[in-house]
């Protein structure tokens, strides 16, 4: 077993039921050229967070955690893009327009394609998902179950977006989350401060907050 210093309290896992959780690290979002910063957002502000999720993997794999990427996207024909989501924003340029990296946020696209950086290792599972969390309209919950995970360590993009909506996602099925606040990012500082505190808010009503550095502590003593 390992234990974690985090908020409200330590939190503690097996790294063979704990998978690691990277959400959409993709280039549309945290690259510089990509949707993200078409919208007007500084990407800066989300690659902080490349660095120590790199570490986060690295000493993952080498514990033979189970590691899991998700990507938002849609398929080429957008049959399961909402009209409400195409809609929303009345964007010049939305989800499934050419952009600068190829269609918006359309799988095999490159700007749907996960940052250099993070690359899924081979036999490392990706969903694909249509929505902002991570178990709407995939298999994710299957792929855990069968793997016998109760429990997530998640990192990713955005904070009070995909991050939040997955975690209250996974903590409604069960399953404990901590989320590492150096390895998640926003393009809103205030809105990731406060969907933090709301996920460690009340004894931990949506699960645990820590950090990359003392999960890699409490993961080697594991
Ligand atoms: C957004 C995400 N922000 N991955 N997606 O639309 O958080």
């Amino acid at each position: 077993m390992a234990s974690v210093q985090a908020e409200p309290y330590e939190f503690t896992f097996d790294p063979r039921s704990c998978a690691l959780l990277i959400i959409d690290m993709q280039r549309d979002f945290v690259d510089p050229g990509g949707f993200g910063e078409a919208l007007g957002n500084d990407v800066s502000l989300l690659r902080r967070a490349i660095a120590p999720i790199r570490k986060v993997l690295d000493a993952a794999r080498r514990k033979g955690m189970l590691v899991i990427h998700t990507r938002e996207g849609h398929r080429a024909d957008l049959s399961d893009l909402p009209q409400s989501k195409k809609l929303r924003g009345r964007l010049k340029t939305g989800i499934g327009d050419a952009g600068p990296m190829g269609r918006i946020l359309v799988r095999g696209e490159r700007g749907h394609g996960i940052v250099d950086e993070l690359k899924p290792a081979a036999g490392e599972p990706v969903v694909d998902k249509p929505g902002k969390g991570a178990f709407y309209a995939t298999d994710l919950d299957a792929m855990l179950h069968h793997r016998g995970i109760r429990q997530l360590v998640v990192c990713g993009v955005t904070t009070e977006v995909c991050v939040q909506t997955t975690v209250r996602e996974a903590n409604d099925r069960g399953y404990d989350c901590l989320v590492l606040e150096d390895c998640v990012a926003s393009y809103f500082p205030e809105f990731q401060a406060a969907a933090l505190k709301m996920i460690k808010a009340q004894g931990g009503i949506f699960g645990w907050v820590g950090d990359s550095a003392r999960f890699l502590e409490g993961l080697a003593g594991a």
